[in-house]
């Protein structure tokens, strides 16, 4: 896909598939206009298509000259535009299948169907931004809460970019200091060790702050996954359904209704959760129900946060103790439900066995103290960024920059010892070819494939 001949224009539509109030088509390369002039006729005769302007018209059926529905074209003129290419974006309305006829015009105009992310690429490729831009695009797109979008802006912003921009004059200044020094030994350093020193210093310092944000800004953008675990018929999937506000989940006042899980997002006070309902953990279960027990356990241990569920219109038992004890150390909430019945259960002895995890009281069923509930989710499962500087959410970025301050804090340990001037600038040579395949000025294939392959089409 890397080796495309760039010169041809592509199409494809913008907007998501289904139905909508509108509907985007774009058109990106040298023959964007012509081909879109050829089945999109403004409505005013003689109206002259100007860059920026938007043009009332007709969506025409090239076969046969029918009008096939109306909306706007609107001009970008290369370079500005998202791609650096001429493109041309026509509003419809949104049906797949007015949509799909645009395309196909297009097609029959000698237009190519564009691949997933292919814009991006090209505006990648074109030079509008580097690829932690062209990669945050994409989480911007898929962000499903406020933090994760601002997050993502921040990068296609170019805020961490501009970071790396500096961090990379910073490297190469130390550099050719040190290289200058190596030339010239008996003559009066630019710059005294010293500062050169503290440069580095300070250098790793961003490194390590910015990695150390890696975990908390990977789940914002990701998503916290919270799981609900309890014995049999505690009331997870009525609970489940109140927390979505719909009837999910198949309820039952018969143990063992729930055998393989189900996971649905919901957003409380703006920031997203994934909860997962599962089948109940019970020791005298049955051979089926073991199997979604066996998932059920294996959910509950990657999940990052738990929703422990107990039934105080019954007596406590050993499966509740044996369930508290397992998880007490994780990131867990214990909920006492039914309180609409009357109680049975020794709510003192059972916090007992929690440890020290927080626990509310509610009704599934009635929606008592939900409210207060879902505060204490929010509360307790919201994963909370400390001040960062710059706040990374990929692995691939994770990984160079921790190659980089390896290679940083080897520059200062050898330059530190005198003599060992130029394997310092060794190292910050290789430290400053790991900013360059981060913003994929060195690039290769398999990080491109990773990175567009997860992109929409016509984006
Ligand atoms: N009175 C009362 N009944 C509840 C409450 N929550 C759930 N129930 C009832 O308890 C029964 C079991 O509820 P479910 O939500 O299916 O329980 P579960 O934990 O998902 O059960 P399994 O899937 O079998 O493990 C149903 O009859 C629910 O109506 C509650 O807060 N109060
Ligand atoms: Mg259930």
């Amino acid at each position: 896909m890397y080796d495309l001949v760039r010169g041809d224009t592509i199409v494809a539509v913008s907007t998501p598939p289904g139905f909508g109030g509108i509907g985007l088509v774009r058109l990106s390369g040298k023959k964007a206009l012509d081909i879109a002039s050829a089945f999109f006729v403004p409505a005013a005769c003689g109206t002259r298509i100007r860059p920026g302007r938007a043009v009332f018209g007709h969506l025409v059926e090239a076969e046969n000259g029918r009008r096939l529905d109306q909306g706007y074209l609107i001009y970008f003129k290369a370079p500005h535009s998202y791609t650096k290419e001429d493109v041309v974006e026509l509003n419809l309305h949104g049906s797949p299948a007015v949509l799909d006829a645009a395309v196909r015009c297009a097609v029959k105009q000698g237009a190519r169907p564009a691949h997933p992310g292919e814009f991006t690429l090209r505006a990648f490729f074109n030079g509008r931004f580097d690829i932690i831009q062209a990669e945050a695009v994409n989480d911007l797109v898929h962000a499903t809460s406020l933090d994760a979008a601002r997050l993502a802006f921040e990068h296609v912003d170019g805020k961490f970019s501009k970071r790396l921009s500096d961090l990379r004059s910073g490297l190469m200044k130390i550099q050719a200091d040190i290289e200058a020094f190596l030339e010239f030994p008996d003559e009066r350093l630019p710059v005294s060790p010293g500062a050169m020193t503290r440069s580095l210093e300070r250098i790793i310092r961003f490194l390590e702050d910015a990695i150390s944000s890696y975990d908390a800004g990977k789940g914002i953008i990701e998503g916290t996954t919270i799981a609900l675990v309890g014995r049999t018929n505690v009331g997870k999937s009525t609970l489940f359904n109140a927390l979505l506000e719909e009837d999910r989940a198949i309820v039952n006042p018969r143990p063992g209704t729930t055998r393989d899980y189900l996971k649905e997002r919901i957003r409380i006070q703006g920031a997203q959760f994934s909860v997962v309902d599962m089948a109940g953990l019970e020791s005298s279960a049955k051979l089926v129900e073991r199997e979604g027990i066996k998932k059920g356990k294996k959910i509950a241990d990657q999940a990052d946060g738990l929703l422990i569920l107990l039934d105080v219109s019954r007596k406590e038992t050993q499966d509740d103790r044996a369930l508290l004890e397992a998880y007490r150390e994780r990131k867990a909430l214990v909920i006492f439900n039914k309180i609409d019945l009357p109680r049975k259960m020794d709510q003192g002895k059972v916090r007992k066995w929690g440890g020290r995890l927080p626990s509310v009281e509610i009704s599934a069923l009635t929606g008592e103290n939900l409210a207060a509930f879902r505060r204490a989710i929010y509360r307790i499962f919201t994963i909370r960024l400390k001040k960062h500087d710059i706040t990374i959410f990929h692995l691939r970025q994770k990984s160079e920059l921790e190659g980089i301050l390896a290679h940083s804090r080897n520059a200062l340990t050898a330059f530190s010892r005198r003599g060992l001037e130029d394997i310092a600038a060794e190292e910050i040579r290789s430290a400053v070819e790991g900013i360059g395949r981060l913003t994929g000025e060195i690039r290769t294939d398999d990080v491109l494939e990773d990175i567009f392959c997860r992109f929409c089409v016509g984006k």
